[in-house]
């Protein structure tokens, strides 16, 4: 059989979503996530205008043949728009495969490792107190695992810190939809690096009195410090085991967490704006970080992250896959299948889409007792309703920017 049809769906159910969708001669359908939060249309042109012509008439079972031909033959290799197009056609492919087979999709990966994915949600508040009833909330709800953000005083608004409704329930996205009438560009915040590091021990210590030493605890520093900073940091929250302190530098510069390895046990993760397995060479032959933060949207698809994964396996580095609202749930079913089937599955991120999002892709995946588990519909178990979708028309969202308090540009 071969591919008959490739569609490129962009959808806004309550955030913007690409969606690849694969239809096979002998009319099976396979959907691939494509979203690159704030360029998402970029991605959507890749694969319209430069991937799609060219796989049509091809044999939908060759995956790994069809994976090397889009990351090898353009001659431009890797970077988030191309590998977030490579992903979405090798998720669709794996999608077809395990529907021809009549298998969900981690059955063709090996089969189930475990019963179910450690996952961990987002808790944050403008203080403490805020940030410990959100916990609560999600303890109530199974969670064994919690990412911990909090406001820092003196800061105005931080990125991935918001106070959540009563209940636990917290809702949020990276990125902010530009006002109607409004100049179409990011918003803005203000950042203090000394007044967060000063502060965040402190929020440690807050969550492990009200909740003891059982609970999992993350933090993400989301690319903020110096690696001298960072290093000061791991060492600091040290005391408060926590499960791993994320993103403590820009990833890029890799040999910069010797420097933090040297001064600290914190467990570090890092890899959410990682493309390929090359991005990782340093940190995982140099056993530099525990756990490998890609997820399969932005990593090249099933494909692209099992090479990842198999390669960090060598160094006894375990998994922790992005899953934000901007993986869609097609994204998300994929790390889940993923992570399921291989050895060295360390942590699930799980941050629920909203309702709007779920009705438009209808998932299989569930969560119970603070585990995921991807469900049994055979291949990825997601549907789109590309009626229901169409109806939810593309609108220009943007990630924020971050300043220091001279006005100049900071990582966030
Ligand atoms: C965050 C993300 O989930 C995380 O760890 O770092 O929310 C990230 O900021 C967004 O995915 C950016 O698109
Ligand atoms: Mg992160």
């Amino acid at each position: 059989m071969a591919i008959e049809r490739i569609d490129v769906d962009v959808t806004s159910p309550g955030r913007n979503f690409v969606t690849a969708v694969v239809t096979t001669s002998d009319g099976v359908v396979g959907l691939g996530d494509a979203t690159l939060n704030g360029r998402e249309l970029a991605v959507a042109s890749y694969l319209r205008d430069h991937v799609a012509p060219t796989l049509l008439g091809r044999d939908e079972s060759q995956i790994e043949s069809i994976w090397q031909y889009l990351y090898r033959s353009p001659y431009w290799r890797r970077g988030p728009v191309t590998m977030a197009a490579v992903a979405a056609i090798d998720m669709a492919l794996w999608d077809i495969a395990a529907k021809k087979a009549g298998v969900p999709l981690y059955k063709l990966l090996g089969g189930a490792s475990r019963t179910g994915l450690l996952s961990y949600a987002h808790a944050s508040g403008t203080t403490i107190e805020r940030l410990n009833e959100a916990i609560h909330g999600y303890v109530e709800q199974g969670f064994q695992a919690v990412r911990i953000q909090a406001g820092v005083p003196g800061l105005d608004q931080i990125y991935g810190v918001h106070d959540s409704a009563p209940g636990g329930k917290y809702e949020y996205e990276p990125a902010g939809r530009t006002a109607a009438g409004a100049p179409l560009r990011p918003t803005e915040e203000t950042w203090d690096t000394r007044a967060y590091l000063r502060h965040l021990p402190t929020v440690f210590a807050g969550v492990r009195e009200e909740f003891g030493p059982e609970l999992r605890l993350l933090h993400d520093g989301h690319h903020r410090m110096s690696p001298i900073e960072a290093a000061r940091l791991a060492k600091d929250i040290e005391p408060y085991d926590p499960f791993w302190l994320e993103d403590c530098t820009p990833g890029e510069d890799q040999s910069v967490l010797r420097l933090v390895r040297q001064h600290s046990v914190t467990p570090l993760a890092i890899g959410e704006v990682f493309n390929s397995v090359h991005d990782y060479q340093t940190l995982i032959t140099e056993r530099l970080i525990d756990y490998v933060r890609s997820s399969s949207t932005h990593a090249g698809g099933i494909t692209g992250l099992r090479q990842i994964m198999a390669f960090a396996a060598v160094y006894g580095i375990r998994s922790g896959f992005h899953g934000p609202t901007d993986v869609s749930p097609v994204g998300m079913a994929a790390n889940l299948h993923l992570g399921l089937a291989i050895h060295n599955f360390g942590i699930q991120e799980y941050m629920p889409h909203s309702e709007t999002t779920l009705s438009v892709f209808r998932t299989s995946y569930r969560f119970e007792d603070g585990l995921l588990h991807p469900g049994e519909t055979p291949g990825l178990g997601v549907d789109l309703d590309r009626e229901a979708a169409a109806a939810h028309e593309y609108v220009p969202a943007y990630l924020p920017v971050n300043r220091l308090r001279d006005g100049s540009v900071h990582d966030w």
